[in-house]
């Protein structure tokens, strides 16, 4: 069996272009899932940059009436900046689907209508989010 192994420049090269090239992969486009009033947008890139997600849906009382939406393929592992529609709604991204792994949890009172970054060591993680009041 034949070994191939990369050392010096070519290695340092793939490296840099792993690193510069974050969260692009999936190439996502605009899209919305879900129905009825608008809950939020979330964002490939930072600062409310790039593809828009637009989630729609009637996301009620927290436990049975939080809804929870699995995102697309094209949209897994690539939101980067997220705003919600009103103040009213508090949102978690979860680092899988079906809101399962880590949380990433947005109170309503802290997100109010002007967006919120998607920290760094949550960014291009998100797989599920949940919306609910
Ligand atoms: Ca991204």
């Amino acid at each position: 069996m034949k070994r191939i192994v990369v050392t010096g420049m070519a290695a340092a090269a793939a490296l840099v272009m792993t690193l510069a090239v974050p969260g692009t992969a999936n190439a996502a486009s605009n899209t919305t899932i879900g129905s009825g009033p608008v809950l939020g947008y979330a964002y490939s890139n930072g600062n409310y940059t790039g593809a828009v997600l637009t989630i729609r849906g009637d996301c009620g009382a927290s436990g049975a009436g939080s809804q929870l939406f699995n995102l697309p393929h094209e949209w897994n592992d690539t939101i980067s900046s997220f705003k919600p529609a009103t103040k009213f709604y508090d949102f978690s991204l979860y680092e899988h689907g079906n809101g399962v792994g880590s949380e990433y949890y947005i109170p309503a009172a802290n997100s109010g209508d002007t967006g919120l970054e998607v920290v760094l060591h949550f960014n291009d993680m998100t797989s599920s989010i949940r919306c609910w009041f």
